[in-house]
């Protein structure tokens, strides 16, 4: 794992990734995200925290988690959901924005999400899920970019992910009798 600062003057830290969440009834889709974290040993924290219900301590934990060594943040929110470009107007460190599904089928969330102005970007991945598990796998991704061993454990990992559905492919012939 990279890690930033001076050895020996007291100020390293380990990089982590920091998952936000606008409300606690984000995690059980947020849990996904977290799995593909653990599964790659990346650290990490995880807190609840709200654009609209608590915009100061939003702003206090990015600069203070920036200086701790977060390298990547991951922001989920429903709705008008504003957590994620609130976090990336407190920080130039690559922000990922989850759209939850709570009401319009996550439409709304998803567009508050990726319609950020230009020069404050928010990498928006699917509504849902889906897109907490790929928030997991962008922020090892970019964290890979400086890790050789995480890079080669997404290039294991992406050649398992090929050979279970190749296998899924050679069971669905051979039930339906044309391997
Ligand atoms: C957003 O509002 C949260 O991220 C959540 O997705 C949505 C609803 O929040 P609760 O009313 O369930 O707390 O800010």
């Amino acid at each position: 794992m990279v890690f930033i600062g001076k050895k020996g003057s007291g100020t390293v830290s380990q990089v982590f990734v920091a998952v936000l969440m606008g409300s606690d009834s984000d995690w059980p889709v947020m849990e996904s995200c977290i799995e593909v974290l653990r599964r790659f040993g990346v650290p990490f924290e995880v807190r609840i925290t709200s654009a609209h219900r608590t915009p100061d301590a939003t702003r206090a934990y990015v600069q203070g988690a920036e200086q701790r060594g977060c390298a990547v943040f991951i922001a989920a929110a429903g709705m008008a959901a504003h957590l994620a470009g609130a976090v990336a107007a407190s920080t130039c460190k690559p922000v990922i924005g989850v759209p939850m599904d709570v009401s319009l089928g996550g439409l709304d969330a998803l567009l508050s999400t990726a319609q950020m102005p230009g020069g404050i970007p928010v990498a928006t991945v699917a509504v849902g899920k889906a897109g907490a598990t790929n928030a997991g796998y962008l922020a090892v991704q970019v964290l890979a970019v400086a890790d050789a061993g995480l890079a080669l454990r997404l290039r294991e990992d992406r050649a398992a992910m090929t050979a279970s559905v190749e296998q899924k492919n050679r069971a669905l012939q051979e039930k339906i009798g044309a391997a």
